[in-house]
Order: structure tokens, then C-alpha cells, then sequence
């Protein structure tokens, strides 16, 4: 059975390619998910990518990736910064998972250098644009076939 792996995305993250290119580059969602797709293919997995703007939705599609998913890969977008809620969705999470940031959070405002979730997260990705997402897809694919083999 092919293993499935959940990227998860959170607020405005569906506004990618049409503002601030700058900061977050030209890539819409559906271009980083259809080159992690492909990536996926060749490694032999699946990826179900989800974006909403609602931190409740997050935290139930982590509850139930459990049943359904080997992994997961979340930018949790603004949340990152706010969200003990989310925290207690990873903690309680048995899968790997691996944070991903389009941008440096490290370079920008302050209030952006802190994340909550990173205490749960397997791995952190930041800076590297919607190229992240694929290196992160890699890293879990890594962990998942471990867990498997074991
Ligand atoms: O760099 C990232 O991936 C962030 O998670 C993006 C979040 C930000 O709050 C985090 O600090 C870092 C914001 C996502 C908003 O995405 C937009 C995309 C285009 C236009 C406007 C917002």
C-alpha cells in the first residue's frame, strides 16, 4: 500500500503567487504541490495537500492523520506563532512531522523567531521558498521508510 504523507498549510498561505513575492515568492500552492506530487511518485509515496484558514481545522486534521496518513509536513502559516493548540495536536501526534516555512522567519520581525510548534516537530525547514516543501517531503519520506523497515 502506498504511504500517504499530509502537508498540512495554514492561513493566507492560499494567497501564494498573487502578493508579496517578495517575501514568499511566484509559486501558487497547487505549483508546490504538484512538484511535491511528483516527488512523492518517485519516492514511492503519495502527498494529500490541505490549506485552511481556521486553526480548529488544523487541529482536527492532525487528530485524524493518524488513521490515514504515515506523516505529516505543516506550515502552519501565522499560527506558528500563536498556537499552543496546535502544539497539543503534534505532542499528542505519534506521526514524524516536519515544519516548513517559505521565508527565513529568522530574518524578519521579531515575533516571527518563535514558533510554538518546533518543540513537536521532527525537523524544521525555513527560507528556502516552496523548495522547502520538497526537502522536508524527502526528510520524512526518510523516517517513514525507517519506521517501516523496523
Ligand atoms: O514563511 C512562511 O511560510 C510563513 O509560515 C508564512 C506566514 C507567516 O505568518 C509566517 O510567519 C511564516 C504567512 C503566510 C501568508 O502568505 C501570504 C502569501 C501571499 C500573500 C500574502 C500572504
Amino acid at each position: 500500500m502506498t504511504l500517504s504523507i499530509l502537508v498540512l498549510n495554514g492561513p493566507n498561505l492560499n494567497l501564494l503567487g498573487s502578493r508579496e513575492p517578495d517575501v514568499y515568492g511566484r509559486e501558487t500552492l497547487a505549483d508546490i504541490e504538484s512538484s511535491c506530487a511528483k516527488m512523492a511518485a518517485g519516492l514511492g509515496l503519495a502527498v494529500e495537500f490541505r490549506q485552511s484558514n481556521s486553526e480548529g481545522d488544523l487541529v482536527d486534521w492532525i487528530q485524524q492523520a493518524s488513521g490515514t496518513h504515515a506523516g505529516l509536513i505543516v506550515n502552519a502559516g501565522a499560527y506558528t506563532h500563536t498556537s499552543i493548540a496546535l502544539l497539543d495536536a503534534l505532542t499528542a501526534s505519534s506521526l514524524p512531522s516536519i515544519e516548513v516555512h517559505l521565508s527565513n522567519i529568522f530574518q524578519r520581525d521579531e515575533f516571527r523567531h518563535h514558533s510554538y510548534i518546533s518543540k513537536a516537530a521532527s525537523g524544521v525547514i525555513c527560507g528556502f521558498g516552496g523548495f522547502g516543501y520538497q526537502m522536508a517531503l524527502e526528510a520524512v519520506a526518510r523516517m517513514v521508510k525507517s519506521v517501516e523497515e523496523a
